[in-house]
């Protein structure tokens, strides 16, 4: 008789702007991917909220995971920072109408402090786009936020800029995320928590390539087929994998460096390293490019969400 050892799942919310760049669709179905995820929530965050919460409640409809509560963050003017305007996303089209799974009331700072105090130190917190959602937490229950597992947070540009795995940008950027939200972003650098920020030094040397995406379109799954799906309504060549990237540092650490640093804001959004101080995070230093996607792939490929009837 075989013995099956069943490992306690790990507690997650996933704050996202999906919809927007198409790496927040490649993180969210590693997520429904792995097995080893318990998903407490799904939170949007940044512009229109609600569009990006439609296209979260398609993804789980399609994959039979409307268990999952989608949670709608409070709308913001549709900017990045004060000059960059953001267009209606093409990927919104995918979910136009789209209304047999509904997001829940709840406001997404009270839906995150409610389960942080809830499970106090069991929750890992993934932000993944702009941090309106956690300056909103961090605001109403300052303490909140410390009492997550750890906060995984794209975000920031260290070492490098937005470039490419062949060609890095050694000029730092004022990083999107950062740049979507710089108060907000101030205080979760702030906030005491316990945080490791994946930027543009490591996210930067992961993409998603034509054979990659081919390989994807051929599985046939519903949830590999609603990727392609945002992959072509988004409409650029080669998905960076940004969002994917940091999930993929809770579920393969040993893929991956980093280091301990001080880390404030300058500026509007700039995030700089101060070397004469106390850490107060991790930051992400390497990635074993080759070997993340291989394993991503297998996840994508083995996985078998929804139904194909
Ligand atoms: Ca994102």
């Amino acid at each position: 008789m075989q013995t099956v050892i069943s490992q306690p799942r790990q507690k997650i919310i996933f704050d996202c702007d999906l919809g927007g760049d198409i790496d927040d669709a490649f993180a969210l179905a590693l997520i429904l991917s792995s097995p080893e995820f318990e998903v407490l929530g799904i939170v949007m965050d940044h512009g229109l909220t609600n569009k990006r919460a439609q296209v979260a409640c398609k993804m789980l409809y399609l994959t039979n995971r409307e268990d999952i509560p989608v949670v709608v963050g409070r709308k913001t003017n549709q900017m990045v920072g004060t000059d960059i305007p953001a267009d209606y996303s093409g990927q919104y089209y995918w979910a136009e109408g789209f209304d047999k799974v509904k997001p829940i009331a709840k406001p997404a700072s009270e839906f995150i402090i409610e389960n942080l105090r809830k499970y106090p130190g069991e929750v890992i917190l993934i932000t993944v786009g702009p941090v309106t959602n956690i300056g909103d937490v961090i605001r109403k229950d300052p303490e909140a936020l410390k009492l997550a597992k750890h906060v995984y947070s794209m975000f920031g540009s260290f070492y490098l800029g937005y470039g490419t795995a062949d060609e890095p940008n050694t000029v730092i950027a004022q990083e999107w995320n950062v740049r979507g939200d710089s108060e907000a972003s101030k205080l979760l650098v702030g906030s005491g928590a316990s945080i490791t920020y994946c930027g543009l030094d490591v996210t930067t040397k992961v993409w998603f390539d034509k054979e990659l995406q081919f390989k994807l379109l051929m599985r046939q799954s519903p949830l590999t087929d609603a990727i392609c799906g945002l992959t072509v309504l988004w409409g650029g060549d080669k998905p960076c994998l940004h969002d994917a990237v940091t999930v993929g540092m809770i579920l393969w650490p040993d893929l991956f460096t980093t280091r301990p640093a001080f880390v404030k804001i300058s500026g509007e959004a700039y995030t700089v390293i101060d070397e004469g101080k106390e850490p107060n995070c991790e930051i992400a230093m390497t990635v074993n490019t080759g070997e993340f996607l291989k394993r991503l792939m297998h996840r994508y490929l083995t996985q078998s969400l929804g139904d194909l009837d």
